[in-house]
């Protein structure tokens, strides 16, 4: 066989093999023998050195050429392969663009925010203003001033949790407090409620924990009356549940209001109807105002404490506190 003979039959068989692969993987595993150093065509190349100095030129020519035709022969082929591969995953993998994203884990506000918050819009929308007051108070501001005397049980280490520290204080024991910081900054007529944090050395059940938080409301003017007071807490429940709330206001005391009442409303829990203690409330006493500048003869008020932890408990149909405190993450996004 010639030279070119021999040369068209490496050539074709090369051709075949790259026109016989069926994807890119397979032309790949065709590249070494059809393109690489040791394949047959180079060999060609390599035997050059045996042929007469005269022809050496001509067969080398024809030799690159068969190779330049196998390499164009490989790229072609590669190239067609590949247009079908992305043709097919194209066909096949394809993207819903309307299926929605997964959704990003997001927070949600814990059911007592949600229910202070509501209070606070409530009563926003009667026309009171949000006010503040620490959680570390005096002795003074948070039972002298509110006229509880030094030997009011109250007052006494089981229920008061004492600061160990040199400046003394105590941990609130109740929102009262803020009545007599408000009171003192401002003159009446006066309409504020105060939620926020409070601590007793109490034990944990299912409505009790050693801390809780209350929302206080004062409202101070002339001429105030206990018919404002009943109508606003009732106006106030309507708002919060709704219209067919069962409420009682059952008389009490408190040092810092006369007269007073317990706020009291229907709870069904598990074992039956029962009446939840909701708060406080009562006229301001004439020696708070007194004590803080403001003329009895002049002037009358309302104020009432209620438990923010009740509130919510009713709300939400909650049988116990102790969930609200743990933070598990399943029980609080209920809530959203
Ligand atoms: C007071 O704290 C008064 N300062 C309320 C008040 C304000 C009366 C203004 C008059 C005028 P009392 O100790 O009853 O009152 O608490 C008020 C409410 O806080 C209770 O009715 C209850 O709803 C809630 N509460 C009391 N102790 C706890 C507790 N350990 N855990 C959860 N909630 C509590």
């Amino acid at each position: 066989m010639s030279l070119n003979e021999e040369l068209k039959t490496t050539e074709d068989a090369a051709l075949a093999k790259i026109g016989a692969a069926g994807d890119v993987a397979a032309l790949e595993r065709v590249r070494p023998e059809a393109l690489g150093k040791s394949s047959a065509l180079r060999g060609f190349l390599r035997q050059l050195g045996k042929l007469p100095a005269e022809e050496r030129p001509e067969a080398g020519r024809v030799i690159n050429e068969a190779q330049a035709r196998v390499e164009a022969a490989f790229e072609e082929k590669l190239a067609t392969l590949r247009d079908a591969e992305l043709a097919r995953r194209l066909d096949t993998e394809r993207v819903d663009v309307t299926m929605p994203p997964p959704r990003p884990i997001t927070g949600s506000l814990h059911p007592l925010t949600l229910t202070r918050r509501e209070v606070e819009r409530i009563f926003i929308s009667m026309g009171y203003e949000v006010a503040e007051g620490p959680e570390i108070e005096t002795e003074y501001n948070n039972f002298d001033a509110l006229n509880i005397k030094a030997d009011h049980p109250a007052r006494d280490m089981h229920d008061t949790f004492y600061l160990d520290t040199p400046a003394g204080g105590i941990l609130r024991t109740h929102t009262s407090p803020v009545q007599i910081r408000y009171m003192l900054k401002h003159k009446p007529p006066l309409a504020i409620i105060a939620p926020g944090r409070v601590f007793r050395v109490d034990d944990v059940d299912a409505t009790h924990s050693p801390v809780f938080h209350q929302v206080e409301g004062l409202l101070v003017d002339k001429k105030v009356s206990m018919a404002h007071l009943k109508s606003t807490l009732i106006e106030f429940l309507r708002a919060l549940y709704s219209d067919d709330i069962e409420i009682r206001f059952r008389p009490s005391y408190f040092p810092f209001t006369e007269p007073s009442a317990e706020i009291d409303m229907k709870w069904r829990s598990g074992k039956g109807d029962t009446w939840l203690e909701m708060g406080g409330a009562g006229m301001v006493h004439p020696n708070v105002l007194r004590n803080v500048g403001i003329d009895p003869a002049e002037y009358s008020g309302f104020a009432f404490g209620c438990g923010l932890e009740r509130l919510a408990m009713l709300r939400y149909g909650l049988s116990a506190m102790r969930p609200l405190y743990e933070n598990d993450i399943r029980y609080l996004r209920q809530f959203r």
